[in-house]
């Protein structure tokens, strides 16, 4: 065991700026005066990293003396973005580190800036899992994080006149100094190949045998997560794929050099990049190979670590909760399956009952063309030993809701794994569903809308299994971190508890009515959008006023989003300010980022609108600064973390009833953002704790907006009644912001007349005079800013510390600490 007393790092700043240096001449072969930037970052690094590997030993240990369940994490994706500043601040470092740094005339701020985003996810739910590990390891919640090590992340945005642009990214183009390879925790992935059977012991059925065709080797990196003061460092381990022959030899030697290399191209091909689709599910074999390696060597990592303590695996549900985020680790069912019954000759019943005691399941989204579902030849090819488990799963789930009740014909359609209709596919959230003793929507009003639709059946087969967890976001990288100014102000004003527990930030409720209280809340606020308005400046080279209402929108960009009903206000706005120059307008920013799918044309058409009605009008000297709009090129975390602070108004206005639930509508709100939403995902929460005459909410309801889909709606009587709308949309689809190709956007308006799916149109009016509603809030600035303290005050409970604690207490069934 690790002796803590005897190797502790030192944290005061004269052993940090020796260590620095030490690490500057052993670790990387320089000398301060010839040090560069990325040389002092890596310095940095290497020393804040001993510290916290002195807590990562003693958590190992005194995880192995307790014997304790431990959570195992499983997520195609882990956006954490940078790492440094997260755990210096973790490990309360952040004055002596900078101290340390001074004394050789270097920055840390400026250091900081120089890490690469780790982007190994899409967005929402990505981030989750990032917030979810940080927070596991301030909580107390021993777990490992498992995943992809990809080697290119999501890819980086640039904007070519007026268009998106992918361009590869490269995080690991400098090294990684923060993972560890662990090359003793490998293991092999099988692909396709045959299923024999083998004669048992008399009496026993015959033993199944998978003989791969192919196989690849899964090579664990680890990275240590630091919860807040130390207290405990969890793992994440992400898995890389390599080929277990790197060179055929016999291809080599008779001079075929090129051919030598396919094998393991082939399977380094699985970990090399991450998909960038969030809404579709495309069904490439790929996908598909990269869902099943992950899990299995997850699976294969979590049986070795319990057979290093424990003497068979009967016990494994007591030891560990495996957590499946979304469908994407779904096969993992049947894997565990195959792994108990082939591999360690476990009877199927037990086994069985085993693996949903372990898996639980969080679902995502309710959109049908995100639900994941694989074609029976592809998934029989691929996997031939699973898609024959699947099939036993599913005969003994459809006898069981036969038998028990009295299931027939729609509704075992409704719950079969197989989905018989579109070419025979696995319907991947049927495997989670079943295979899983808990199964949970991330809003109160996402998961009665999973009980009312995509497992309506199920709900009713087994209807103690669906239950809720709100997500949360870590206060740690999104208020402290995030917002050191109104940390200052926080800790000043109401003392330093609510760093521990975040709860006690609502003591600052009383001062909301405080004029001078008011008064520093909106300095740091308007500091915040000063640092907005360098990097817009930086960037784009286009001013925007500090003092002007910054209303932002930033997020993944998809119709159910509905950036364009936020445009579309923009250009209505515009016009109006052009018609009406009397009128005493509110100057407002309005500002845009986010990335659309490569094969997402619609969201790709969005990107270029937004753009055009930048273009046009930030360069209209009749609007005369009154409203500037922005696209902020590439979001990602680092860029949502100085974003965040600086909103005036947060947009969190999807169709109701398609938002799982949101978490950039949290991070804005604790920042003092007022909301503009409909009730939608967590909205609908967050007016609750936040109080409704805080929060600007707007819009048709999701029963209204499935009432309304049923009937037929379009938007064309709706838009022919409203004269600003109709004029906005004719701008747009006339060319006003397109000169160079006036139809481009024919067809983004003409699906508002004649389908309005979206229901753009429908709640246009609503949203406009919620707009107008926060022009004259803005006019009372006393008023205003009330309202913002009492949003920081009450978003306590969207920490995802709550959400943890949940799932550790009514999941996992694990301790924590507090
Ligand atoms: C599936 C199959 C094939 C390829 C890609 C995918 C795929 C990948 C990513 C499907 C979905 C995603 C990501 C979904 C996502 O981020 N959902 C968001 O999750 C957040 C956390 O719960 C919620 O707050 C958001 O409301 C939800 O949109």
């Amino acid at each position: 065991p690790h002796d803590a007393s005897a190797s502790r790092r030192s944290y005061d700043v004269d052993a940090l700026a020796e260590e620095i240096v030490e690490k500057l001449t052993y670790s990387i072969g320089k000398s301060p005066a010839r040090a560069r930037k990325y040389d002092w970052l890596r310095a940095v690094t290497l020393t804040v990293r001993d510290r916290i590997i002195d807590h990562w030993l003693e958590a190992e240990d005194a995880r192995a003396a307790s014997g304790g369940k431990q959570v195992a994490y499983l997520s195609m994706e882990f956006l954490i973005g940078r790492l440094l500043r997260d755990a210096i601040n973790n490990l309360n470092l952040t004055t002596q580190v900078a101290e340390a740094l001074k004394r050789y005339n270097v920055d840390l701020d400026m250091i900081e800036l120089l890490e690469p985003d780790a982007a190994l996810g899409n967005g929402g739910l990505g981030r989750l899992a990032a917030c979810f590990m940080e927070s596991m390891a301030s909580v107390g919640v021993p777990g490992f994080g498992y995943g992809i090590r990809y080697v290119h992340g999501f890819f980086r945005q640039e904007i070519a006149d007026g268009a998106q642009v992918e361009l590869p990214e490269n995080w690991l183009l400098h090294g990684n100094p923060w993972e560890f390879e662990r090359r003793e925790r490998s293991y092999e992935i099988g692909f396709g190949g045959k299923v024999t059977s083998v004669v048992g012991e008399p009496g026993k059925p015959p033993r199944q045998l998978w003989r791969p065709a192919e196989r690849v080797l899964a090579v664990a990196y680890d990275t240590p997560i630091v919860g807040w003061r130390g207290a405990h460092v969890n793992t994440l381990r992400l898995w890389s794929a390599q080929a277990l022959d790197p060179i055929l030899l016999d291809a080599f030697n008779s001079g075929d050099h090129i051919g030598a290399l396919v094998e393991s191209n082939k399977a380094e091909a699985i970990t090399r990049v991450l998909y960038p689709a969030d809404s579709h599910q495309a069904g490439q074999e790929l996908r598909l190979r990269q869902e099943f390696f992950f899990s299995s060597a997850s699976l294969q990592d979590i049986i070795r670590r319990h057979l290093e303590t424990n003497e068979s695996l009967s016990n494994l549900h007591d030891k560990v909760s495996i957590q499946l985020n979304d469908t994407h680790p779904a096969v993992s069912v049947a894997e565990l399956m195959r792994l108990l019954v082939d591999v360690h000759g476990m009877e199927w019943d037990e086994a069985w009952e085993i693996t949903r005691q372990t898996f639980s399941y969080t679902n995502h989204t309710l959109l049908p063309e995100a639900l994941e579902h694989w074609p029976i030849h592809l998934f029989e090819r691929l996997l031939p030993r699973q898609m024959q488990i699947i099939y036993a799963i599913n005969a003994a789930v459809i006898r069981q809701a036969m038998e028990s009740k009295g299931f027939d014909g729609g509704r075992i359609a409704a719950i079969s794994l197989i989905d018989e209709n579109n070419g025979r596919r696995v319907r991947m959230g049927q495997l989670a569903f079943v295979g899983s003793h808990a199964v949970n929507g991330v809003s109160a009003l996402h998961t009665d809308l999973m009980k009312e639709t995509v497992f309506h059946a199920l709900h009713e087969l087994y209807p103690d299994r669906i239950q809720n967890k709100t997500n949360g976001v870590t206060p740690r990288r999104w208020l402290m971190e995030a917002n050191p100014g109104l940390t200052s102000l926080l800790k000043e004003t109401i003392g330093e508890g609510f760093l521990d527990d975040i709860s006690k930030i609502r003591d600052v409720e009383r001062f909301a009515t405080d004029a001078g209280f008011r008064d520093r809340f909106a300095a740091v606020k308007r500091e915040n959008k000063a640092r907005l308005a360098d990097v817009i400046s930086e960037r784009l080279a286009i001013s925007v006023d500090p003092d002007a209402l910054f209303d932002i929108q930033v997020k993944r960009i998809h119709e159910y989003k509905r950036q364009f009903l936020n445009i579309i206000e923009a250009v209505a706005l515009y016009d109006q300010i052009r018609s009406q120059p009397a009128t005493n307008w509110t100057p407002r920013v309005k500002v845009f980022a986010g990335k659309a799918a490569p094969s997402y044309l619609q969201a790709k058409e969005i990107i270029h609108l937004a753009n055009d009605v930048a273009r046009v009008i930030n360069s209209d000297p009749a609007v005369r600064d009154l409203l500037k709009v922005v696209f902020i090129p590439n979001y990602n975390v680092s860029l949502a973390e100085i974003i965040m602070p600086a909103a005036d108004i947060s947009e969190q206005i999807s169709t109701a009833g398609l938002e799982a639930s949101g978490t950039g509508n949290m991070k804005f709100a604790l920042n003092g953002a007022l909301t503009i939403g409909t009730l939608d995902g967590a909205n609908v929460e967050m007016r609750d704790h936040i109080g409704e005459e805080n929060i600007f909410i707007f819009g048709l309801t999701a029963s209204e907006v499935a009432q309304r889909r049923r009937e037929g709606h379009s938007g064309r009587s709706v838009i022919e009644g409203l004269p600003l709308l109709r004029d906005a949309l004719h701008a747009i689809s006339s060319g006003v912001f397109s000169p160079d190709e006036p139809n481009r956007y024919n067809g983004l308006v003409g699906n508002l007349y004649n389908n309005d799916w979206w229901m753009i149109a429908a709640d246009f009016q609503s949203y406009w005079d919620t707009q107008r509603r926060a022009d004259a809030l803005w006019a009372d600035p006393a008023e205003w800013n009330r309202k913002a303290i009492l949003n920081t005050a009450r978003m306590s409970w969207f920490s995802s510390d709550r959400s943890i604690r949940e799932y550790a207490a009514d999941i996992w069934r694990t301790g924590t600490d507090a």
